[in-house]
């Protein structure tokens, strides 16, 4: 039998749908990935609210197949960026092929992380890839990918939306989160996001986004 209950939705009136609908996209289109951070503290109940919108997410039977690891601790910090930075290296000279460092030329990224450091929170965010019942067996987890990265994607919106700049970084292999973040091997490690200000002068590479019409086609 399922368990029901009455859905709370609110509807709005057409003019107040274009509003919102602009407003967010206004806010949205404002947000760009910062690799210049400054090392102010930020309010951690932002943070905190921000993590709870992102479990929010739809997801796979609701299984909720997220955990999300808030670093502020130094030494925890430079651990990881001395982890990352040892995987970049092999990345950038050597293990990436030429075409991949072709793409990536016109952002400007290399092996060096200083922001792992200087950022003043890490979150480490982590995709359960199967659960073990109390008996010891293993059951499955259903469209973790999916799941997660749709709440990451939430956690973005909400951190920028609340007024914090972010990078998402994807260090390759990032099996070194499981240990320094103390999380099990049943979680596949799926981003490491940065949180914090930018620097004063911070640049971001002079990038566009896709035209309109090239994103979305319609069929009526
Ligand atoms: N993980 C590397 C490389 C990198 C890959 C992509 I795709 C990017 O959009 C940016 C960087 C790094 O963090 O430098």
């Amino acid at each position: 039998m399922v368990d029901e209950v009455s859905l709370s939705f609110e509807r709005k009136p057409v003019e107040e749908m274009r509003k919102h609908s602009e407003e967010l996209l206004y806010t949205l289109k404002n947000r760009r990935t910062v690799r210049d951070f400054s090392d102010e503290t930020v309010p951690m109940d932002v943070i905190e609210n921000a993590i709870k919108t992102a479990a929010t997410a739809p997801n796979g039977a609701n299984l909720q197949p997220w955990h999300f690891v808030v670093i502020t601790n130094q030494d925890v910090k430079a651990k990881i960026r001395e982890a990352a930075e040892a995987e970049e290296r092999e990345f950038y000279n050597g293990r990436a092929p030429q075409d991949w460092l072709d793409t990536l030329a016109p952002l400007g990224t290399d092996e060096s992380k200083p922001f792992l450091e200087t950022a003043p929170v890490l979150i480490g965010i982590f995709s359960e890839r199967y659960r073990t019942n109390p008996d010891g067996e293993r059951s499955k987890v259903y469209y973790p990918t999916e799941s997660v990265g749709i709440a990451c994607g939430m956690l973005i919106a909400a951190l920028h939306t609340a007024g914090l700049a972010t990078l998402t970084h994807t260090p390759s292999p990032m099996g070194f989160m499981n240990e320094i973040m103390e999380r099990p091997k049943s979680e596949r490690p799926f981003l490491l996001l940065v949180v914090g200000y930018p620097e004063r002068d911070a640049k971001v590479p002079n990038i566009e986004k896709k035209e309109f019409s090239e994103i979305c086609t319609r069929i009526d």
